[in-house]
């Protein structure tokens, strides 16, 4: 399994970034690249530095990092939205998204760091441009009166089609089916994808930030949501970046104070009925749907609720130790769906960061069932994009880089 993962990452690496997928996702994809770095340590420690190092290529001058940076030997229509619709570039040129994804990146580099401590300019050079991605979030993305971060696209959440973004999305008047050219479903059974008006609504909500320049205090936002997911790696990257502080000799203090207000804030504003919920800001309430995004906060540092948290992740909801992996939606809801992209199947990424949180709780068994599950399913899918909680069957892409790369760190743990 190892050396077959490793060869899925030699596959898809292009030089200076690991592409998800050559054929669905054929550029770099922000989150991606912070999994991929985790378990591309274990392949190169340089691969992985330079994955990183190259995604922060892609920052902007306000401090947000994007969700893809596109490559320019790609054709221009090869992934729709491309960068003809996204009209954007970073500080050094490179044309990019403009909206973001969940803030994992200052763990993933702590991580490839101890995997050579010698090289403490690896740190030096990533830390400015991580506490820059944290200000940019911090500074203006804060839309509630909270204290925690809002997204402000479903895209952002990295779980696009979750049904959490159901209530939230159907004020969103869609563009016009005609208006855009999906890709996706050229490399994907559409039965596997999100549907066409999904795709129209996600279209309307880009083009209107783009159109007043993504700027948050600009644009309306009509989509505006507190996510438990993107809070979660947003503290657990706080640590980290308090972290690397201490070895840089710089002060850790000011990220351990974030990390502590964003934790009490989680808990204040979104954990109901043993897990965590997302809030919509533009209707003022939590949204009922259960999905995994609300166990996500098991990897927070110091959780005080974990252990109710761990009730819900082994009870019916998501079936611990039973499902394959971690099911991305309530299995006991009534339009769950057990293929449909985020509605129901299990990622890799998601067991790898429960997988985590069980560690750092001394569930071991919990954690060494978890573990071996990812070893399995790795190889027998082929290092899928995702698959069926109950049969373990394999959907979108194959020869997933995350997958890959989170299989083989588990393998070394
Ligand atoms: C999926 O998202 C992209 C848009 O960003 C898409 O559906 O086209 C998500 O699974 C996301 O989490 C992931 O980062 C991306 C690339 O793997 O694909």
């Amino acid at each position: 399994m190892r050396a077959d993962a490793a060869a899925v990452l030699d596959q898809n690496w292009t030089g200076r970034s690991t592409v998800p997928s050559r054929s669905l996702y054929p550029h770099q994809w922000s989150w991606d690249s912070a999994f991929i770095a985790i378990g591309l340590r274990h392949v190169s420690v340089e691969r992985a530095r330079t994955e990183l190092e190259s995604l922060l290529q892609a920052q902007w001058a306000d401090g947000r990092i994007p969700h893809i940076a596109f490559s320019p030997d790609v054709p221009r229509d090869a992934y729709f939205p491309g960068p003809d619709f996204w009209q954007a570039r970073s500080a050094g040129g490179t044309e990019t998204s403009g909206i973001v994804q969940p803030p994992i990146h200052a763990l993933a580099a702590w991580l490839t760091y101890q995997a050579d401590p010698a090289d403490q300019g690896f740190l030096e050079r990533v830390y400015p441009g991580l506490v820059a991605w944290h200000g940019y979030l911090r500074d203006r993305r804060t839309l509630g009166d909270a204290g925690l971060v809002a997204i402000v696209h479903p895209w952002e959440s990295g779980m696009d089609n979750s049904p959490a973004w159901d209530s939230p999305l159907a004020r969103v008047t869609p563009a016009p089916a005609g208006s855009f050219v999906r890709r996706d479903t050229d490399h994907a059974a559409a039965g596997d994808r999100p549907t066409d008006l999904d795709y129209g609504r996600y279209v309307e909500l880009a083009a209107t930030y783009r159109d007043h320049g993504y700027d948050d205090r600009e644009t309306p936002h009509a989509f505006a949501v507190e996510d438990p997911c993107f809070n979660a790696l947003l503290i657990c990257s706080e640590h980290a970046l308090a972290d690397i502080a201490v070895t840089l000799g710089q002060d850790p203090a000011p990220h351990r104070q974030y990390a502590a207000e964003l934790t009490d804030a989680l808990i204040e504003r979104l954990f109901t009925d043993g897990i965590f919920r997302a809030r919509d800001l533009r209707a003022g309430d939590l949204i009922p749907a259960d999905t995994v995004a609300g166990l996500i906060p098991l990897a927070v540092p110091g959780l005080p609720v974990a252990d109710e948290l761990l009730a819900t992740a082994v009870g019916p909801r998501f079936r611990l130790g039973e499902a394959r992996l971690v099911p991305s939606y309530d299995l006991t809801a009534d339009d769950v769906d057990p293929d449909r992209y985020w509605r129901g199947p299990s990622w890799f990424n998601t067991a790898w960061l429960i997988h985590r949180g069980l560690v750092q709780l001394k569930q071991t068994s919990y954690a060494d069932a978890l573990r071996a599950d990812v070893l399995t399913l790795a190889r027998t899918t082929n290092f899928a994009e995702y698959l069926n909680p109950f049969t373990g069957e394999p959907h979108g892409a194959q020869s997933f880089s995350w997958t890959a790369a989170l299989a083989l760190d588990l393998a070394e743990a």
